[in-house]
């Protein structure tokens, strides 16, 4: 201990000679490297790839490239995210302990604190690759490290509570991962001149509406439903007309999956009823949303019968059950579900839907009902968080990169903000590097081409056109328009445009982009119908839902503008999405960014199974490598003179014990002790950069067997210096 004591007094903190420890070789071989910019073979995906897999068999699950921290899911609890663990990271520096997501979250805090500048962590990776969990990490960190009042508490557990809420209603059971977020977040966190969180702001992106109406095999629908109906009380079920078994509800059955294994859903409606009450709701408010959430289900069994061209609703109990829970005129919604309103030689009419019509009409109101819910609800929590204008940290926990056997308008929408996100990464990795070596008076030349892609941004005009032109517009005259208009692009290819051995890969129906993270082909069909929304297309067809909505007496669903204004202004669903993430990446260019590149490392959600092809393709899809290449582009280590000299002062007998002189000073003498050549590093005006990760090595390696020198010296009784 007394040997132990000694070194720590010498080296800094235990888990600062944890730290150093792991970069010495030995370790090295081992554990691999902490940070992936010390890789000798920075180009090599496969060094990359084996240095992952090196860390992933002995539970470190993160790994930093630079200041970026890429963070592999172990599929297990690791016993890392304790209160201890909380402690060790608070306010020590980013590089004296190992990679951990705290280390980040406390880097981020204490830029926040100390340069006044507004920070955001963007967290990206497919799905179930574990980029909520991080983000709830994060969370709980700040919740625990920082100061905290009374008044303080009651934000943090809002802000925590917020995630059960809105993962009930926001989040499935899909193929790829038990509890996937179907949209997109972005979270303000808001601390106040202390440093304690005093307010939040949650903005959503893109929930998946179909999901409500359609599930495909092994999937289910929003883990509310299944919660309500498992977890609800006698009484609740009775006054909304539920029965206690999912599969008696259409909307629940299509994905033949109403169970899950990791997930209790009656213990998660405990949950996420009190979380409802922390956040503020008062009963009435809970009872309207509980309303809202079984007229789905009742909507959803809505059933037709009739002949074509009288089609009529079959059973008019879901009728009763929806007049009484959603407060509109059963006869008025029974018309709205069956007729729509035509104008004909000025005048209005109603006219007979067929059944498929019909079905659709049903299902687009569902859809819009619950995706007003859903805004309903995170403005409800953003009231609760009252906002105000102090500092910032941003997370944002968003929908990775996709690429199916076959995609869709969802893929189209997803990558387009993907690619957008990669833009601005590497720009802004790009930036700050380069004004680090300013800063520092150090000049490095980048070779990095940087071309603002703009393909998406043609292709979403032609689609919007395409949905406004009435007549015969079409998914493949959308097509057509593509080709004719952006065809020239060398990043767009269609089965006419393409070469003969493309064209073997490709339908007629499908057009190819060439993402940064590789080629992925769109199949058109249903762009047009998912870019108007459906809803948008009801609203014009099926015009009797306008005067649905005015006459209800449901507080929800009149207290919304939203109708009104998809009324006078019908955005277009990408051009909708395209303007809010304009938005979004204002939001974060106004930040100083930090990023955790999240990565799956199976399909099974096993733990300890390390699948190469699939981690190869994230490693890809996430610009690793990229990343890695401008960080390594000029030097691949950088320390401020200060913290260089602390670790490394005991190796040169100038420096020991302390340098008195100028910090600059003394690392010019220490490195020189150390046999630096003249090319192997620059000094900067606070910082050293090294350019090779093995002149560091080298370093650390003398400073380990100065560590073991020490420590046998101070077993045998050793009290001073030599
Ligand atoms: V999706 O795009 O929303 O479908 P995410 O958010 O990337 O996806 P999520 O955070 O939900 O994935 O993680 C998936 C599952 O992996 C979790 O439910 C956990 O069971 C598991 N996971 C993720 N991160 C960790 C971790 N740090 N430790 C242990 C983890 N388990
Ligand atoms: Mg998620």
């Amino acid at each position: 201990m007394l040997a132990l004591g000694g070194i720590t007094r010498i080296f800094g903190t235990f888990d600062g000679v944890r730290a150093m420890m792991e970069s010495a070789l030995t370790a090295r071989d081992r554990v691999g490297v902490q940070d992936f910019v010390l890789l000798e073979n920075f180009t090599s995906e496969a060094a990359f790839i084996e240095n992952l897999r090196k860390r992933f068999k002995e539970n470190l699950i993160y790994t930093y490239i630079g200041s970026v921290l890429v963070s592999v899911n172990p599929y297990k609890d690791l016993e890392i995210y304790t209160k201890n663990h909380m402690e060790r990271y608070r306010g020590v520096n980013f590089y004296e302990v190992s990679p951990h997501i705290y280390a980040v979250a406390d880097n981020s805090y204490r830029s926040m604190r100390t340069e006044r500048k507004d920070q955001c962590i963007l967290i990206s990776g497919e799905s179930g690759a574990g980029k909520t969990e991080a983000s709830k990490k994060i969370l709980q960190y700040y919740a625990f490290t920082c100061p905290a009042s009374e008044q303080v508490q009651t934000i943090k557990d809002r802000l925590l509570q917020s995630n059960p809420v809105l993962e009930a209603f926001g989040n499935a059971k899909t193929l790829r991962n038990d509890n996937s977020s179907r949209f997109g977040k972005y979270m303000d966190i808001q601390f106040d001149f202390k440093g304690a969180p005093v307010g939040g702001h949650i903005i959503n992106y893109l929930l998946e509406k179909s999901r409500v109406v359609h599930q495909n095999h092994g999937e289910r629908n929003f883990h509310i439903f299944y919660q309500l109906i498992e977890g609800g009380e006698e009484d609740l079920l009775r006054a909304l007309g539920l029965e206690r078994n999912p599969q008696q509800y259409q909307y629940l059955v299509k994905g033949n999956c109403p169970k899950v294994s990791s997930i209790n859903d009656r213990s998660d409606w405990k949950m996420v009823r009190k979380a409802l009450t922390v956040i503020g709701f008062n009963e009435d408010e809970v009872e309207e949303l509980l309303n809202i959430i079984a007229s789905v289900l009742h909507l959803g069994n809505v059933q037709y019968g009739g002949e074509e061209g009288n089609v009529c609703i079959t059973s008019d109990t879901q009728i009763k059950y929806l007049a009484r829970l959603l407060g509109v005129n059963g006869a008025v919604l029974t018309e709205a579900l069956t007729h729509k309103k035509i104008i004909a030689k000025g005048e209005e009419l109603m006219s007979p839907l067929n059944l498929e019509q019909a079905s659709s009409a049903r299902d687009a109101l569902s859809k819009a009902v619950y995706g007003r819910t859903f805004t309903w609800l995170v403005n409800k929590i953003n009231a609760s968080l009252t906002y105000t204008n102090y500092s910032v940290i941003g997370l944002l926990d968003i929908y990775g990169f996709e690429v199916f056997q076959h995609n869709s308008f969802e893929q189209f929408c997803i990558n387009y903000c993907n690619e957008k996100l990669q833009q601005l990464f590497i720009e802004l990795t790009l930036k700050s590097e380069q004004e680090e070596y300013e800063a520092e008076g150090i000049t490095v030349r980048h070779h990095f081409l940087l071309s603002l892609s703009e393909k998406f941004k043609g292709i979403i005009s032609i689609l919007d056109e395409e949905c406004l032109r009435p007549g015969d517009a079409s998914d493949l005259t959308f097509l057509e328009k593509l080709e004719d208009t952006v065809g020239g692009h060398a990043h767009f290819v269609t089965h006419k445009l393409a070469d003969a051995k493309t064209r073997k890969v490709m339908g007629r129906d499908e057009f190819r982009l060439l993402h940064y993270a590789g080629e992925v082909n769109y199949n058109v069909n249903g762009f047009l119908d998912k870019n108007n929304d459906l809803l948008f297309r009801n609203l014009k067809e099926v015009t009797s839902f306008p005067i649905l909505f005015p006459s209800s007496l449901h507080p929800f669903l009149t207290s919304f503008s939203l109708f009104s204004v998809c009324l006078c202004l019908p955005l277009q669903a990408a051009t909708q999405f395209k303007a809010s993430l304009a938005k979004l990446m204002e939001i974060l260019m106004s930040k100083e960014p930090s990023y955790i590149r999240c990565i799956k490392p199976n399909d099974s959600k096993q733990a300890g199974r390390f699948d190469e092809v699939l981690i190869r393709h994230q490693v890809k899809y996430l610009g690793l490598m990229e990343n890695l290449r401008v960080r390594r582009a000029g030097f691949a280590y950088r320390r401020r003179y200060e913290v260089f000299l602390q670790r490394y002062k005991s190796l040169c007998p100038d420096t020991w014990p302390n340098w008195q002189g100028k910090l600059a000073d003394g690392v010019a003498t220490l490195v020189k002790h150390l046999g630096y050549k003249p090319e192997e590093y620059k000094l900067g005006r606070s910082k050293i950069f090294i350019r090779f990760p093995k002149t560091l090595f080298a370093t650390e390696e003398a400073l380990e067997t100065r560590k073991h020198s020490l420590a046998t010296k101070l077993q045998a009784g050793w009290r001073g210096y030599s």
